[in-house]
């Protein structure tokens, strides 16, 4: 029985042209800024988001961290969703090492955010009892919003408010080239409203290794000394840059495979006694759904299905993440459901019989 891992879109392998890329790669010293692959991807990134500079981090944590850092003095407040990746995966970076206060609004079904929440949640500079509030994070994808995709007027709507009250806005993009072939828009349309984005290369991009942060000239030139603070100043970091070249040129267009099998998948759970979930909100790669109390708890539910060679994670107690991504293909999904309908039903059945 093969295993099929989904887990996440970060099991991903370099594909064989990204190998030889990296094998055949021009390289420099990067902290001298000598390294011509590196030059090239972050002005490459940078041109495909409209943005001045780009800047590679070794992941989608720093990219996080060094923005928040650049952005904010300790003791700011930033707002953000309360399913934010940041808030919730990122080991407490933000208030650990950045010293920064998170104020969280509630996040839309989608991963939006209301912009009237966050008109609400702001809070001006200037009175010594409370933070200012000078960064808003937003997530597109959204990760625990099971991949929901924020439109450009979504971010637009935000950034509007945040950038009347002096407030910057940075996005999570780590899966922003999931939204754009989701939505059909190109991804700089999704950031154009926005101070800064980080994307990976590290997840259904295929790269070994990487995110890449993008903003103006001056924000970079800041960013920089924070990822040298942090420990991310890399040498002949070309070996990873040149498989990210590889990524943008050839990896963006095929995530619709990714994005159909999510929908088949998640149509299929949908079908399953004691599963909940909507298949039709399914926009991109990630699918979580609920489990119902006959079924048991996340934790019965993954060791079943790992038992099953099937391997999932979950973001909660009682719910489960399913994510595909290029190492999965129809088949498997199919596979998939029919051991998750298998092992579902042996939880009921041996539930009820206690
Ligand atoms: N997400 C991982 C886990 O941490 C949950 C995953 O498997 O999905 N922003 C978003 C929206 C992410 O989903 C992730 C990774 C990150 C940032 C962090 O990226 P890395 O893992 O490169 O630090």
């Amino acid at each position: 029985m093969s295993v099929i891992d989904l887990r996440s879109d970060t099991v991903t392998r370099p594909t064989d042209a990204m190998r030889r890329a990296m094998a055949e790669a021009e390289v420099g010293d990067d902290v001298f800024k000598e390294d011509p692959s590196v030059n090239r991807l972050q002005e490459r990134a940078a041109e495909m988001l409209g943005k001045e500079a780009g800047l590679l981090m070794a992941s989608g944590t720093m990219s996080n961290l060094v923005a928040i850092l650049a952005h904010c003095r300790r003791g700011d407040e930033i707002v953000m969703g309360d399913q934010a990746h940041i808030f919730w995966n990122e080991s407490g970076g933000a208030s650990g090492l950045a010293g920064v206060q998170i104020r969280l609004v509630p996040n839309g079904p989608q991963g939006e955010i209301d912009p009237r929440d966050l008109a609400e949640a702001i809070r001006p500079r200037g009175n010594i009892h409370t933070p200012p509030t000078t960064l808003v994070c937003l997530e597109n994808t959204h990760n625990r919003c099971s991949g929901g995709a924020l439109t450009p007027q979504d971010t637009r709507r935000v950034a509007d408010v945040a950038h009347a009250a002096g407030v910057r806005v940075h996005l999570d993009g780590a899966r922003l080239f999931n939204a754009a072939v989701a939505l059909e828009v190109p991804a700089r349309e999704l950031v154009r409203e926005v101070d800064d984005v980080s994307f990976c290369l590290s997840k259904a991009l295929s790269c070994p290794v990487g995110s890449v942060l993008c903003g103006s000239q001056e924000f970079i030139d800041e960013a920089l000394r924070w990822r040298k603070m942090v420990g991310g100043g890399m040498r002949q970091a070309g070996v990873l840059a040149a498989a990210g070249l590889v990524a943008l040129d050839s990896m963006v267009d095929r995530l619709a495979e990714d994005h159909a099998n999510a929908r088949k998948l998640a149509q299929g759970l949908a079908n399953i006694d004691g599963l909940s979930l909507g298949p039709d909100r399914i926009q991109t790669n990630i699918v979580i759904f609920d489990i119902d109390e006959s079924v048991g708890t996340a934790g019965d539910l993954i060791g079943a299905l790992s038992r099953e060679d099937v391997l999932v994670s979950s973001p909660g107690k009682h719910s489960i993440r399913m994510v595909t991504h290029r190492h999965v293909d129809g088949t498997d999904i199919d596979e998939a459901l029919g051991r998750t309908s298998k092992v579902v039903g042996g939880l009921r059945a041996a539930r009820k019989g206690q």
